[in-house]
């Protein structure tokens, strides 16, 4: 295997998920604080008011908002060259809708980016992973409302101004794709049915939907959003770059069939390509139009929408893979168990416990897909294994599936790259053990370091690097050589 000499070996994490400190350092409320945890076949729980006494994974997390330093250097001596995470909006603009920034939160990412730059870590960082200031949501109707376009810019030209020096790589929204499908709505887009914001019920977000129209629309303003970030990064510094950040649910046809292959055609473009054309092209994609037409959407566009677009093009792709599923116009196929994202079952592949396939030459497949569409340099941004790990007599953490599993996938790269892809980097989800995004669980671990914390709030957040963390150091040492 031949990767770079200055390859992005890294870990990835997201600041709702791992932070904590919910009202801390003069925070201001995010979507994801109403959002109850979950389980296989428990959808999480949405209501407009928190109830006392009820547990919500994000306002603890895994407190890394009171352990970031012992965090950070667990990943230094791992010898990550890279750490990507997410800075939480609303700890920078409380409401969103400030004219200045909450210092607190400034000097809270500052230290982290001290501490990388002076361990030699490069940050890459996620403007908006998963959420955004509950105000913007309750009050303005999220992404939907053309106003939060402003709110956006704001934030991200404050903090990629603040941090000019020491981050070069950042992302705008994480999975920004995931807007086109309806679970997709609230976390990124901030979408909330309205007959939902009253606060008397919890509802299940799986059963919450928003209006197509809504979405669509709310998704342009998004791109606008992201498009003018690119714009004024260039303004603030040449040594910014920007990237796009896609949810990569590969698509393969269930069968040869040329209807499967046109479904699985249709899905691919809808949910994975759509976004990524738009970041990486600057346009509208021209297939759209035929399925707006059909679902009677229409976009509203400002005049200077096409413009802002085209001079907005994203400097790098990124992506995140977890795994592959099927298409097919079948109605009776077997689908996969994964809570959240429905596909049909490939019989050649095993899954996790939560039907997640596992499928690491799809990898190369995507990748060499994309480097073909988009001749753009290319990092993977998230890669793991989620699974219930035991704490063995001993304290050891023995991960070998989940070895297994980051062994296959970073082979898959290498073979990727002797393909001719331009890979750059790639971050392993996750740095420690987090609170899952799709159950809010903490039993769905994904850390290469462990973190006692468990679903009913109990543990003390003691880490302990797993045998995946020694596994890694080696391979990053040895730049991938010996797998
Ligand atoms: P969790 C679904 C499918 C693929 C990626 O996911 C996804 C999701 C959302 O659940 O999200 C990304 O924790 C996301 C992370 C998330 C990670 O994948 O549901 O960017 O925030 O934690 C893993 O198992």
């Amino acid at each position: 295997m031949e990767f770079k000499e200055n390859f992005l070996w890294g870990v990835a994490t997201a600041a709702n998920q791992c932070e904590g400190g919910y009202l801390e350092g003069g925070k201001g409320l995010t979507i994801q604080d109403y959002v109850k945890g979950g389980g296989i076949g428990k959808p999480r729980m949405f209501r407009s008011t928190m109830e006392e006494g009820a547990f919500y994974p994000s306002h603890d997390a895994v407190d890394h908002y009171h352990h970031y330093e012992e965090d950070i250097r667990l990943l230094a001596e791992m010898g990550c060259k890279c750490y990507r995470m997410s800075i939480s909006w609303a700890r920078i603009f409380p409401t969103g809708c400030e004219e200045e920034p909450n210092q607190e939160g400034l000097s809270f990412y500052k230290n982290i980016f001290t501490l990388c730059k002076f361990l030699g870590i490069e940050p890459v960082v996620t403007l908006s992973h998963f959420e955004m200031p509950w105000y913007l949501v309750k009050e303005k109707g999220g992404f939907a409302n053309r106003e939060v376009i402003d709110d956006f810019v704001r934030y991200a030209c404050c903090v990629m101004n603040y941090f000019k020096e020491e981050v070069h790589y950042w992302l705008l929204f994480n999975e920004i794709n995931f807007g086109v499908m309806p679970m997709g709505a609230y976390k990124s887009l901030g979408l909330i049915d309205g007959k939902y914001l009253g606060g008397e019920a919890f509802i299940s977000l799986k059963s919450m939907t928003v209006d197509e129209k809504v979405r669509f629309q709310a998704l342009h303003h998004q791109f606008i959003a992201g498009a003018k970030t690119v714009i004024e990064a260039r303004k603030i510094s040449s040594e910014i770059k920007v990237g796009c950040m896609i949810g990569h649910i590969t698509q393969y046809p269930l069968t040869c069939r040329p209807e499967d292959m046109l479904e699985c055609q249709h899905k691919d473009r809808l949910l994975n390509k759509f976004a990524g054309d738009v970041a990486v092209f600057g346009s509208y994609p021209s297939y759209m139009n035929r399925y707006f037409k059909e679902h009677q959407i229409t976009i509203q566009k400002e005049p200077e929408d096409d413009g802002i677009l085209k001079a907005g093009c994203v400097d790098f792709y990124t992506f995140s893979y977890y795994m592959t599923n099927c298409a097919t116009i079948d109605d009776a196929a077997e689908q996969t168990d994964g809570n959240l994202l429905e596909g049909a079952k490939n019989p050649y592949l095993t899954a996790s416990e939560w039907g997640w396939q596992i499928d690491p030459k799809g990898l190369r497949y995507t990748l060499n897909e994309l480097w073909d569409r988009y001749h753009l340099p290319m990092m993977v941004v998230e890669n793991g294994f989620g699974a219930p790990d035991e704490v063995g007599a001993d304290g050891s953490i023995h991960d070998d599936y989940r070895i297994s599993y980051l062994n296959d996938h970073i082979a898959a790269m290498g073979e990727a790259i002797e393909d001719g892809v331009d890979l750059f980097g790639y971050t392993i989800w996750s740095a420690m053990d987090i609170v899952s995004a799709g159950t809010g669980e903490m039993k769905k671990r994904y850390g290469l370091i462990y973190v006692d914390r468990h679903d009913d709030g109990s543990g003390d957040f003691k880490r302990i690097p797993k045998d995946s963390y020694y596994w890694y150091a080696k391979c990053i040492q040895e730049n991938g050589k010996n797998i």
